[in-house]
């Protein structure tokens, strides 16, 4: 009879709720201590990765997309790169935050149904919910440098604990639930449930604050947060074949070679970097061949090699955007490389798999008819940094990244091409680079007084189109008629080229655009295209104001656009 008082006054779906969206930060904050001090799995990023790899593609880019909306409507889009690395994180995070939620409130809603008594069921219950992310975890298996049975240890640890709570906290708030047989004391109960949930919110608030600060403390040392792993120096301007050419880019066009430390970074890979042993390391190559080899560093350093500066961009990058850079690439032609394995007559393609499960393909047919295509270990005459694939990594010309496979495991040769890592996303299955014109700087603080006594504000910036190379760069101020831009000869017949225009200007705010043209004279497509699946098109804009030289420079105000 008072059992049906009981009924009602147990604990159900909705506090599970509640006691989830309070306790799953506790657990993340967890995981992440245990990633940060111990390299053990974190779990959310696992999560992630997983769905990266097997949601259909749109699914996961739909959302960063979003999140990358969001993040720069909030401020917090300067750069691109990170934006879109902040975005993944928040995403991980959020959709393991809603697991443990889910999680909580089934609990709280079975344990009501099957009258739960002790923590027990909790125990299980933690198991039960672990279990699909340990072996995703271990599917994904890249962020994790602790060995297999440690984090198999840590995790049933981790998730069955954490079933504990939630069923500790179950009984707690169902015991609060039965002296209020006291029917007076009613609303007591709900204060002590209150205060209980309080108590637990506090210590799960505080357990995630702990362990989110002592984590970011270490994180320090996570070469991925450094700036600068290897090589901060810049490539000294006088060394480049282009010195001497008699057009200087525009005060704040970014550098024509991009320092390593502030290349972009793109990859599936959410956790510690993959890492491997410079003495350890070796390639093999085997399949459709005459010789299988099993190459070491030292083996490909001394083969014949090609050193080229190159631009690389993301299929990802947005108009504008960050995710492109300049860098020395020295490596071996593929060529070579069919040359000493000597690939079978059914032969057709060599898939190239690199850290994270990525696979790209690329046809032997294309290496026969290009010399270009490198396997790299060099990037400004270093060994590649880490995060951007040591020890091997490689580049197709004409390509966007997506393209070319980073921290290289092995090469097979096979009798077919096929789709590779990002193409079976959804991908372009090309991915040819596309043309591109950014205006990197309005030069405000750089106004000057020409020989006719009119001002001048330099505007600067750069345009790519892969091998085809930029034949002319046009600017447009105010919407007004276009305007041919100076060239810099390019470093590279596949480097970026910087352009800059003296625009005679007006005090005040102006809207200026540029658009490119590529060697053969094929215009740069005006229409605005988002960057999937083919990536990005479309004219760059700026908005900015000016002002006179001889004026003390006020706040000006600044923005910038796609056209
Ligand atoms: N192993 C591996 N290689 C990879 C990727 C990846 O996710 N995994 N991403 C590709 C993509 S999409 C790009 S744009 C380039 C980026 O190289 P970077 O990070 O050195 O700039 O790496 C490519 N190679
Ligand atoms: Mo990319």
């Amino acid at each position: 009879m008072s059992e049906t008082i009981q009924e009602t006054k147990k604990p159900g779906l909705l506090t599970g709720l509640l006691v989830g969206a309070i306790l799953t930060p506790a657990l993340i904050a967890l995981f992440f201590l245990g990633e940060r001090f111990a390299g053990l799995p974190f779990i959310p990023l696992d999560l992630f990765d997983w769905f990266a790899r097997n949601a259909p593609g749109e699914f996961l880019t739909l959302g960063i997309d979003a999140m990358i909306d969001i993040l720069i409507a909030l401020g917090f889009g300067q750069d691109l790169d990170s934006t879109a690395k902040m975005a993944e994180r928040g995403m991980a995070l959020g959709m393991f935050w809603l697991t443990g939620v889910l999680f909580a409130s089934l609990f709280f809603a079975a344990a009501n149904r099957l009258n739960v008594k002790n923590v027990i069921p909790g125990l299980i219950g933690g198991l039960m919910y672990g279990a699909p992310f340990i072996l995703m975890s271990f599917a994904v298996n890249i962020g994790a440098t602790a060995g297999d049975a440690l984090s198999l240890v840590w995790l049933v640890l981790v998730f069955s604990g954490f079933g504990l709570v939630i069923g500790w906290i179950y009984s707690e708030l169902s015991a609060t639930a039965q002296p209020a047989a006291k029917e007076k004391t009613a609303a007591a109960t709900g204060m002590d449930r209150r205060q209980f949930l309080v108590r637990a919110g506090g210590a799960s608030a505080t357990l995630t604050v702990v362990g989110a600060g002592l984590g970011a403390m270490l994180g320090v040392s996570d070469p991925d947060n450094v700036a600068a792993p290897i090589n901060t120096a810049s490539i000294d301007p006088n060394v480049l074949p282009n010195a001497g050419d008699p057009v200087s880019p525009a005060p704040g066009t970014r550098l024509e070679v991009t320092p390593i430390r502030n290349h972009y970074r793109i990859d599936t890979v959410s956790g510690t970097l993959p890492s491997y042993d410079e003495a350890d390391y070796v390639l093999p190559i085997t399949g459709l061949v005459a010789n299988e080899v099993e190459w070491t560093l030292d083996d490909i350093r001394e083969m014949p090699s090609m050193t080229e500066y190159l631009t690389m961009g993301c299929i990802s990058n947005r108009v504008g955007g960050s995710l492109i850079g300049t860098t020395k690439w020295t490596g071996v032609s593929f060529q070579h490389i069919l040359e000493q394995i000597d690939p079978d007559e059914n032969a057709k393609a060599l898939r190239i798999t690199g850290a994270g499960g990525f696979d790209e393909y690329v046809e032997i047919e294309q290496i026969r008819e290009d010399e270009r295509i490198m396997l790299c270990y060099a990037w400004d005459d270093e060994p590649l940094p880490q995060r951007n694939g040591f020890p091997l990594r490689t580049h197709i010309p004409n390509r966007f990244g997506m393209k070319q496979p980073k921290w290289i495991e092995s090469i097979e040769v096979i009798e077919e091409w096929q789709e590779g890592y990002w193409v079976r996303r959804s991908w372009s299955r090309d991915a040819l680079v596309r043309a591109t014109a950014v205006i990197d700087s309005v030069s405000d603080d750089a106004t000057f007084k020409g020989d006719d006594g009119k001002f001048y504000v330099p505007v600067g910036g750069i345009a790519w189109a892969g091998d085809r190379g930029i034949s002319k760069v046009e600017l447009s101020f105010d919407n007004g008629e276009w305007v041919e831009a100076e060239l810099r000869a390019p470093i590279s017949d596949r480097t970026w080229v910087i352009w800059r225009y003296d625009w005679e200007f007006d005090e005040g705010g102006h809207t200026v655009k540029v658009r490119c043209e590529e060697g053969d004279g094929t215009p740069q497509i005006e229409e605005k295209n988002p960057v999937r699946p083919d990536g990005a098109t479309g004219y760059n804009s700026r908005i900015e104001s000016v002002n006179m030289p001889d004026q003390s420079s006020e706040a000006d105000s600044e923005a910038t656009a796609e056209a």
